[in-house]
């Protein structure tokens, strides 16, 4: 038994890839996640996805404090152990009755990290199901090695580059339905997706991506939270963590990190 998770959970991680549903927040505190999401889309005057992205938890307080939290941090710590920094954080919201999609991808493609221990807290603002485009995984494909992504920068993927793995037979894909509130949990290796979102009510996640102190950066020095536990190894320097909502020195951190990351400065681990 560890600190959140079964042992049954654990093994189940291990097989799978994936884990799912566990709880994080309650739906009260999930819905306020959500109104302040609309806040800084009015604050900014842009969709949230535009800009919050892979180091989203830079943006507010709040959004590190989610990050910190003691369920998520006793589940990851389960897996990887008790030394945990956060290293990013993304938003994915999906408007009502809209065409975008996730395509089939690996995060480990891109997140230029070595080992290969990262695992992604999925957190549900709203109900995320089969019907509003729930976050899919394909079950034990963290398995294989890093697979060739072909970048389509096709306009209704939600993906920086439209990456996508070339999936013959994804029948066995796994949904991972959660109410407001709960997360889920995916290996940076596991391929996931999500398809549209059919009904007329947005779905909103926000995922935080969690490595071991051990793992490095295999694209230059980069910036972390340490999130619990101790860093012994020293290999990332400390994110500028915001000192309110949209600060400004955490957002130009914010923007470079993003910027870096979408504009290509990151070269796909099969292409490595
Ligand atoms: O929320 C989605 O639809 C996709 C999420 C995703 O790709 C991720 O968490 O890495």
């Amino acid at each position: 038994m560890g600190k959140h998770l079964t042992d049954a959970q654990i093994a189940h991680f291990r097989d799978e890839g994936w884990l799912a549903p566990l709880r994080a927040i309650d739906a009260g505190e999930a819905a306020l996640c959500a109104r302040r999401i609309e806040e800084y889309e009015a604050a900014m005057g842009e969709n949230a996805n535009r800009s919050l992205k892979i180091k989203g938890h830079l943006a507010a307080p709040w959004i590190v404090e989610l990050g910190r939290n003691t369920r998520i941090l006793d589940a990851v710590e389960d897996l990887i152990g008790p030394d945990i920094l956060l290293f990013g954080a993304s938003i994915f919201a999906k408007a009502g009755n809209n065409r975008e999609y996730v395509s089939w991808h690996q995060d480990s493609a891109y997140f230029g990290l070595d080992p290969h221990e990262e695992i992604t807290a999925w957190v549900a603002f709203t109900p995320s199901n089969a019907a509003n485009g729930a976050l899919q995984v394909l079950p034990r494909s963290h398995k294989q090695p890093d697979l060739r992504h072909v970048e389509t920068y096709a306009p209704d993927n939600m993906l920086a580059r439209g990456q996508e793995l070339q999936i013959e037979d994804d029948s066995h894909a796994v949904t991972m339905e959660l109410a407001p509130g709960e997360f889920s949990l995916h290996h940076e290796r596991t391929a996931h997706g999500s398809q549209r979102n059919r009904t007329a009510e947005r779905r909103i996640g926000f995922a935080f991506f969690y490595i071991p102190a051990h793992v490095r950066s295999l694209t230059g020095r980069r910036s972390a939270t340490l999130v619990r536990g101790t860093d012994r190894h020293g290999h990332w320097d400390a994110d500028p963590l915001p000192r309110f909502d949209r600060d400004p020195v955490a957002m130009d951190a914010l923007r470079a990190a993003w910027g870096q990351y979408r504009d290509g400065e990151a070269k796909q681990a099969a292409d490595a």
